[in-house]
């Protein structure tokens, strides 16, 4: 039975409400439902988190050394900015899944940077809530 962590980055509790017409309608709360039922249905288990605080988030990365079987993170703005996320994620052993609502490639030029690309095993972006789904599937080819 796999343990995956899902974390989610600044800005991201306020789906929903946030900039709609690029990220979607879906709550954060109902992705991680469908990340829930996802996982069920393999028999894994998940923790799924957010915070609007890099170090909180370099914290729950360190934490999942030896504890997950592999993550998924959307950094959010972090993204684009964090080394320290970036040497975080090159402590895990574990594949890591990078999602992305939507595609940052494809919008201001301040966003086509990633900091978390060149550690991620794979990218999913563009796809919307339902990237998260992709990203657990995704997990599953490589486990
Ligand atoms: C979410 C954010 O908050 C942005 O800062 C990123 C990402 C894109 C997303 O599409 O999920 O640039």
């Amino acid at each position: 039975m796999a343990h995956i962590l899902i974390l989610n980055g600044p800005n991201l509790n306020m789906l929903g409400v946030r900039e709609p017409e690029i990220y979607g309608h879906e709550t954060l709360a109902a992705i991680e439902i469908m990340c829930q039922t996802a996982a069920q249905a393999r028999g894994w288990t998940i923790d799924f988190r957010q915070s609007n605080h890099e170090g909180e988030l370099v914290e729950w990365i360190q934490q999942a050394r030896g504890t997950a079987d592999g993550l998924v993170i959307n950094a959010a703005g972090y993204t684009h900015t964090s080394v320290a996320i970036h040497d975080a994620l090159k402590l895990l052993e574990v594949p890591i899944i990078e999602v992305h609502l939507s595609d940052p490639k494809k919008r201001e030029a301040f966003r086509r940077v990633s900091y978390v690309e060149a550690v991620a095993t794979q990218v999913i972006k563009g796809h919307g809530a339902k990237g998260y789904t992709e990203a657990l599937d995704a997990l599953a080819r490589i486990l």
